[in-house]
């Protein structure tokens, strides 16, 4: 709990690329749900410094952060009732990962799927990859937070952060709380060539502000039951990515109506499609419209994630001061 009673939830999100409907899906709607409801105290950061743990060209970076702010923004992350920062802008984050290192066991991060993953085939493989989790867990620490949204894809690194909370815990007193995941109804999107989550480091993506006519190609194309070979056959809609994302976007009674036709092939799969459009529509074009308003205020923008790292340094001050002190750590 915090001064204000609220749970604090903390989740971030890489500017490695353009937020794409997966993103979005899994997390973003629901934080800006959250964020309308108000009934906890809400945490974003767009984690710049997880950006850099692969190649990534400076400018192109920079450009991807402002972009991301827009998107968030856009989609209902109102920085008047959350707490909407740049990670690098509040340097607590890399002082508490430098100081966690220091309980974390390297055979833990050893066990990481996804550093595995990245790192797979790779000759040049940067510490920072394999760090990431570490970085993760200062991340959540450094606000205390109790709740955190997350894909299915960091379950991994979150349990490493409540391992953290306990070896520290258990090191240098009670100064973190346990973080509990929150795990969202649409925990993983799979890309458009199904083969595994959609990325925006992978280009299997949407991204959630494209042009329409784009969206739809993409959409179109996208990989559904490979076993439906002609209009004729019937579909499986629990491994179809497509009946994933209905069931996240559209109606109760278009999800039933979705998943009857599709069983008895009443449906196919680009008519499937079209209505999964619609269902996109109707949440994005109010989306696009203050997306558009944003470009025409880049200053605004820049306040907000100024006034928003003012916020997040308060609580982080105080979390480093104690942190200092129950490590044995400074001169004065
Ligand atoms: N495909 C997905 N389905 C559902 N949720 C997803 N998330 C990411 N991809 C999917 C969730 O979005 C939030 C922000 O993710 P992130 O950008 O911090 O990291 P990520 O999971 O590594 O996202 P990407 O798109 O796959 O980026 P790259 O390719 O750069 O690694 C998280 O809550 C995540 O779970």
């Amino acid at each position: 709990m915090t001064t204000t009673g609220k749970p604090r939830v903390f989740s971030g999100i890489q500017p490695s690329g353009e937020l794409h409907i997966g993103n979005w899906l899994g997390a973003v709607r629901t934080w800006a749900t959250q964020v309308a409801e108000q009934n906890e105290e809400l945490i974003f950061c767009i984690v710049d410094a997880h950006a850099i743990t692969t190649e990534y060209d400076p400018a192109e970076l920079r450009a991807r952060i402002d972009g991301m702010a827009r998107d968030l923004i856009a989609c209902g992350l109102d920085p008047a009732k959350c707490t909407l920062f740049v990670q690098s802008d509040v340097r607590e984050h890399t002082e508490l990962a430098g100081y966690l290192a220091n309980v974390t066991p390297l055979g833990d991060l050893h066990r990481m799927t996804q550093f595995k993953e990245k790192s797979a085939g790779k000759e040049h493989v940067l510490v920072g990859l394999f760090t990431y989790p570490v970085l993760m867990a200062a991340d959540i620490l450094l606000y205390k937070a109790t709740v955190v949204p997350v894909g299915d894809d960091q379950l991994q690194h979150l349990e490493l952060a409540r391992e953290t909370v306990r070896r520290f815990n258990y090191r240098f007193g009670e100064i973190f709380p346990e973080p509990q995941p929150r795990v969202s109804q649409a925990s993983r999107i799979l890309g458009l060539d199904g083969q595994g989550k959609m990325s925006k480091s992978k280009g299997n993506t949407i991204a959630l502000f494209e042009e329409h006519e784009a969206f739809w190609n993409k959409l179109r194309g996208a990989f559904t039951d490979p076993q439906r070979m002609r209009r004729s056959d019937p579909g499986r809609p629990e491994i179809c990515n497509i009946y994933t994302m209905h069931k996240a976007l559209s109606s109760p009674e278009q999800v039933t109506l979705t998943h009857e036709e599709c069983t008895t092939a009443k449906r196919g799969c680009v008519d499937c499609k079209k209505i999964l459009m619609e269902s996109f529509d109707r949440e994005l074009v109010p989306l696009r419209l203050k997306r558009a308003e944003l470009d025409a205020q880049p200053e605004l923008v820049k306040q907000a994630l100024g006034d928003g790292a003012e916020k997040a340094r308060r609580i982080a001050t105080e979390t480093m001061r104690e942190v200092r002190a129950a490590m044995g750590l400074g001169g004065k």
